[in-house]
């Protein structure tokens, strides 16, 4: 349950090495994690902090149909890739506003610049949204997700669709050590994608009429990223095993370079000062024909009571 990750986020501050990062944002991190979930306990969505649930499960939504353009996201109101889609615009020739190099850290120490900063941002997602043609060009981080999970390609020009066989070896030999799935394509990595994936590969494995799920994550952004990465795989598997006819087992979420920014120490300290409360619930339509053609209206989740949200900056 949720314990597994106070513990984690309590380690990392005793422990954490002090280590610069990409972003120059500065962390503490360790080296090699693992937490455990009990699928059939209860939904793994945090209670010490509010977590947006609607953002986690259309982005979800986003990877399983393949998408790799934001526009999808911006229209479900989901906001949480700009950041990358925005960069790629603002280092375009096309581009002509304001210099935004560094806008992460700058929007941070100077409020002329953020307000700049948003201003860009804002028009940027109008015209993701309103504007097909721009949309398919600076809306699109490359082949992310959706693409490797869905049409992963190969040197023969051809495309895996790698969850659909997954589903369907889960299905007709469920004892097989090869439910797998990855997401790191060493030729995409890194001068093709937005972002190389931290989610790199993830594997299944039933046992008792129960499906579990294993994530190895390269790199965890704990207090901002690691609660929307557990949800978003414990909903996976709850669909995957919905899809397969099987119960929930565990989601074992393994973790490489683990750590907490430096600017969000008091925020995770706030987080543990506080008592978990019962984990929520989450109900797939029973009408559901496939996970491939999910909607978000499928999806509910119940009995979810938490502590307010926290709010901390995002490093880009
Ligand atoms: N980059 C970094 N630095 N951290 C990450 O966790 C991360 N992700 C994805 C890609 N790059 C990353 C994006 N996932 C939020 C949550 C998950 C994200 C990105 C952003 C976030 O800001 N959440 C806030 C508010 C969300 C809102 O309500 O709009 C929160 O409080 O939870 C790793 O998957």
């Amino acid at each position: 349950n949720e314990q597994a990750y106070l513990d984690l986020c309590q380690t990392i501050l005793e422990q954490g090495n002090k280590k610069q990062d990409r972003t120059g944002t500065g962390t503490y991190s360790v080296f090699g994690a693992q937490m455990r979930f009990d699928l059939s306990e209860g939904f793994p969505l945090l209670t010490t902090k509010r977590v947006n649930f609607q953002l986690i499960a259309s982005e979800l939504i986003w990877f399983i149909r393949g998408d790799t353009n934001i526009q999808y996201l911006l229209k479900n109101n989901n906001n949480i890739w700009n950041e990358w889609a925005f960069k790629r615009w603002v280092e375009s020739d096309e581009y002509q506003g304001p210099d935004m190099t560094d806008f992460g850290n700058r929007s941070l120490v100077d409020d002329a610049f953020a307000a700049s900063y948003r201003e860009e941002m804002n028009a940027f997602k109008q015209r993701v949204i309103e504007d097909d043609q721009f949309a398919e060009k600076y809306g699109d981080l490359g082949p992310v997700y959706g693409k490797q999970w869905r049409a992963w390609q190969t040197s023969k020009g051809e495309t895996i669709d790698q969850l659909k066989e997954v589903i369907a070896s889960i299905k007709t030999n469920p004892d097989s050590r090869r439910h797998i799935v990855s997401a790191w394509n060493p030729e995409d990595v890194p001068s093709n994608m937005a972002l190389p994936p931290c989610h790199t590969m993830f594997q299944f494995y039933v046992a008792d009429g129960k499906l579990s799920c294993q994530l190895y994550q390269r790199s965890a952004d704990v207090f901002l990223g690691v609660p929307f990465n557990i949800a978003s795989y414990a909903l996976l598997t709850q669909l995957v095993a919905h899809e397969c006819g099987l119960e929930v087992g565990e989601f074992v979420h393994t973790l490489g370079d683990t750590h907490i920014y430096q600017n969000h120490v008091d925020q995770v300290k706030t987080q543990l000062s506080r008592t978990p409360y019962a984990l929520p619930k989450i109900k797939i339509n029973p009408a559901l024909p496939s996970i491939f053609d999910l909607e978000l209206t499928d999806i509910e989740l119940v009995d979810y009571q938490s502590h307010p949200a926290i709010k901390a900056p995002i490093a880009v």
